[in-house]
């Protein structure tokens, strides 16, 4: 083929490979290499009839295939690998080229890349990419970050084979440096809590409401009509549905209860510990899966006392679905503000002026969370740009009014029958909390100031104060 490639894919696995296959199916020219050739070679085999492919064995083979400005797509493994590609590219590279990484590098990985090959003349774009080897294929939701300046030149490119919703690219130029990985974090911790969430009403309609894994689907359904309508919630409902093929039971019940994790909701939590966010939801679906997988634990606990109460009351069984479905909804609320806050937060931090309404809009489609929910928050953000938190919002704050007699019936029923409710009781916490006019925080300030004489503020003057607890309790100016 004698036509330059408009774009290179290195790293041919599930990943690579599909978004691959898209560029072409837009139209594309796309030269593809890997590592190992015989990837490149299986791939070409595979599907090389689909479009228009540049198959190159070597790294100075991709980038020879390539029109200028180059732009060259990573799809490798996040870490070593990615650096070992970079090195190995970069020298090859002129200024002005665009490496733009695809895989799930943490963001600082991402900001320290940036800045080194911002020094060598090189665009370097870390961007999110959400919605797995399907989305990878059909229009993933994509979130580059790196300079405008490269941006203008792959844009298009990226915009094109993202998801649309209602004709709108599920693709934007998210900020500079790692404002795509750090974005792409908190998508993934948002995921967590959804999952955590639906697996907690799943739980009680199952143990505190009596139903059949098959009758819970329904239930799903009908919220899958509603407000909650979501990919989440319509696969949880195909899960509840599917009977396992050897034994003839509920597929869920023939599967280990112990969840597993790749480590990128760990990521949101701890860069939200770093960032000072509280984004208590997320940080409880981290631990619950990580509870789930304490075996040990478990089995010694097996004996432990649990409640008195064992069932509920008619009137809160017959309302039990409905109560759940304003639980689940308000939780959602909070965990998605929560989300928003660490964004927010993280683009002051960084100094990268995302904008907020933007990642709901990429987030519509393509992505594991994407909802019809995410236009209500774009509107939140439309209506005013500076929204401190979503709960502020006046529709947000009006559904959670609302919602909050249901919400605390199953967080207190949840107690009652002894059935762990981490997601929800965490939502509701911190809605509780941050509607409070005082908090506790005023006694731990006193104990710190008493035990290690760390000062205090007070609500009536100015300055930092200590208390000479161990003299006459007299106080100071600090
Ligand atoms: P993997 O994460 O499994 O990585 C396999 C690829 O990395 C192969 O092409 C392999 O080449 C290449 N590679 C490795 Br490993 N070490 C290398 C090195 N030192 N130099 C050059 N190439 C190297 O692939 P994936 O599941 O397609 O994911 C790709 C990226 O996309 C990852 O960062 C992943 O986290 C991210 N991601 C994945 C998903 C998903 O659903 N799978 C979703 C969103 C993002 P080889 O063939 O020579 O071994």
């Amino acid at each position: 083929m004698s036509k330059l490639a408009q774009v290179g894919v290195t790293g041919l696995a599930v990943m690579g490979r599909n978004l691959a296959r898209n560029f072409a199916r837009n139209g594309y020219t796309v030269a593809v290499h890997n590592r190992t050739p015989s990837r490149t070679r299986e791939f070409m085999d595979r599907f090389g009839e689909e479009g228009e492919f540049a198959p190159a064995e070597s790294a100075a083979e991709l980038v020879a295939a390539l029109e200028r400005p180059r732009r060259v797509v990573i799809m490798v493994k996040a870490g070593d690998p990615t650096d070992a590609v970079i090195d190995e590219l970069a020298p090859l590279l002129e200024e002005g080229d665009v490496l733009i990484d695809g895989g799930n590098a943490h963001f600082e990985d991402t900001r320290r890349r940036d800045e080194a090959l911002r020094a060598r003349g090189l665009h370097y774009v870390g961007t999110g990419i959400s919605g797995g080897e399907e989305g990878a294929l059909h229009g993933p939701s994509i979130m580059p970050g790196g300079s405008a300046e490269a941006y203008e030149s792959l844009g298009p490119m990226l915009e094109r084979i993202s998801a649309h919703v209602d004709g709108t690219p599920c693709c934007t130029h998210v900020g500079p440096g790692g404002a795509g990985h750090f974005v792409k974090r908190v998508h993934n911790g948002i995921e967590y809590a959804d999952m955590q969430m639906i697996g907690e009403s799943y739980d009680l309609l199952r143990r505190a409401g009596g139903l059949e894994p098959a009758q819970i689907a329904e239930v799903f359904r009908g919220w899958n009509q509603g407000r909650l309508a979501s990919y989440l919630v319509e696969i949880t409902a195909e899960v509840l549905t599917h009977t396992d093929g050897a034994t003839g039971e509920p597929f869920v019940d023939v599967i280990l209860d112990q969840a597993e994790q790749k480590g990128t909701g760990r990521w949101t939590v701890q860069t939200a510990l770093e960032l000072g966010v509280p984004v208590s939801g997320i940080a409880e679906a981290v631990f619950a899966r990580s509870l789930s997988g304490h075996a040990d634990l478990r089995e010694a606990a097996q004996g432990l006392a649990g409640p008195t109460a064992s069932a509920l009351s008619t009137e809160d069984a017959e309302r039990l679905a409905a109560d759940v479905e304003q639980a689940l909804y308000a939780s959602k609320v909070v965990s998605y503000a929560q989300g928003w806050n660490m964004i927010s937060v993280g683009s002051r931090e960084y100094g990268w002026d995302i904008d907020l309404g933007a990642m709901a809009t990429i987030w519509r489609g393509g992505c594991i969370i994407r909802a019809a929910f995410l236009d209500r928050i774009r509107n939140a953000y439309s209506a005013d740009p500076a929204l401190p938190t979503l709960l502020a919002d006046a529709e947000f704050s009006r559904e959670l009014a609302d919602a909050q007699d249901a919400w605390r019936r199953v967080v207190r029923t949840a107690a009652d029958l002894g059935i762990p409710t981490p997601g929800f009781s965490a939502a509701l916490a911190y809605y509780d909390s941050l509607r409070a006019a005082r908090l506790p925080a005023a006694l731990t300030q006193a104990q710190r100031d008493y035990f290690g004489a760390h000062t205090y503020r007070r609500v009536d003057a100015d300055g930092t104060y200590h208390t000479r607890w161990d003299a006459d309790r007299t106080e100071e100016t600090a």
